[in-house]
């Protein structure tokens, strides 16, 4: 597609999004669960958009934690532009924007009775999102960031150097800098923003410390990792955080020759799986979603994707057996060969 007919398609989004928030003065803006840069980002993106366009104000509140140490310190930059989510805050009635996830994505805390207003996601189109008055979902897209900064852009605004930084960290993360699921669109958006990051803030995001827990949930990661051939499966035990299993999961994906990575951990009354994919044809959203099933909630994309499994009272590691079983069943690695422990033999 040339740029002039690109450009009139984000004027053409642009002008029903505004069509669809008019009226409204208060707009409540949540992103997934356990919000990631995209998420943080794009969500920030939402609220200046509309508060520049439209003259409307919005609070951005999310459900579980901000727990890497790259996205505690990207909050603490931005001047901590969201809060927890409180019980009262879905019942007041307020319009409701999603960003980077869907209604019946299981990974964010609207009600199955309410229809957000707004939707502006790149994962898979949920059956849900139908009903939704304006919707943007494509799912073609590497991070929701570059579909937020086409709208910016269609509204005339340059965003300022914490946005910009905060966009530009959001695909750069998304997409582990542009090699997983990148198009042209956030290529494009990638270099726009390059220029007016903040560097310095940047390397410190990145670069951020992390809490003894890391270290110990590495090494609990290392230890229990088994390789099913091309799958690498690990139980991490007890974490005090819900997004370690996807952090050791990103790690434990670099193994030379594993096209799999899956790692679980207990956190409250929850069996947290995350699972990473190298496969060319990705899979990881199918295969979490049919070993969760019924048990829990699941989504995600082609190369990672997540899911939750209720405890209820039950043995985290028995669980985790269980669904490592389930696991090499659905990749047809079940009977093939032994797992073998990543620490004591040359596996992969
Ligand atoms: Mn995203």
């Amino acid at each position: 597609m040339d740029s002039v007919t690109e450009n009139k398609e984000a004027t053409k989004r642009l002008q029903a999004l505004l069509a669809a928030v008019r009226g409204a003065e208060e707009i409540l803006i949540l992103p997934h669960n356990d919000p990631d840069p995209d998420a943080i980002a794009s969500a920030l993106a939402v609220r200046h958009l509309l508060s520049e366009t439209s003259g409307i104000e919005s609070t951005i509140i999310y459900q579980g934690i901000v727990g890497r140490a790259e996205n505690k310190a990207l909050v603490r930059y931005l001047g901590r532009p969201l809060r927890q989510l409180k019980a009262r805050d879905l019942a007041q009635g307020l319009p409701v924007a999603l960003v980077d996830t869907q209604p019946g994505a299981g990974n964010n805390p609207m009600p199955k009775d309410q229809v957000p207003l707004l939707v502006f996601d790149h994962h898979p189109m949920q059956e849900a999102t139908e009903d939704v008055p304006f919707a943007d979902v494509r799912s073609g897209i590497g991070a929701t960031s570059t579909m937020l900064l086409e709208y910016l852009q269609a509204a005339g605004i340059e965003p300022a150097q914490p946005l910009a930084t905060a966009l530009f960290y959001g695909i750069k993360s998304d997409t582990l800098g542009l090699v997983r699921g990148a198009g042209p669109d956030d290529v494009d958006a990638y270099f726009y923003l390059q220029r007016l990051v903040d560097l310095e803030a940047l390397v410190e995001i990145e670069r951020a410390q992390v809490p003894t827990e890391y270290f110990r949930r590495l090494h609990a990661a290392l230890h229990d990792a088994r390789c099913y051939g091309k799958a690498l499966i690990s139980y991490l035990g007890p974490m005090q955080r819900p997004d370690l299993a996807a952090e050791m999961a990103d790690l434990l994906l670099r193994l030379d020759g594993v096209l799999w990575a899956v790692c679980m951990g207990a956190y409250e009354d929850d069996l947290v799986l995350a699972v990473r994919s190298r496969h060319t044809r990705g899979g990881a959203g199918h295969l979490v979603q049919a070993v969760v099933g019924d048990q829990g909630t699941a989504g995600g994309h082609g190369f990672m994707a997540g899911g939750h499994v209720l405890l209820g009272g039950r043995d985290p590691e028995l669980v985790a057996r269980g669904l490592e079983m389930d696991i090499l069943k659905y990749l047809r690695l079940a009977g093939t060969a032994p797992g073998e422990a990543l620490l004591q033999d040359d596996c992969a």
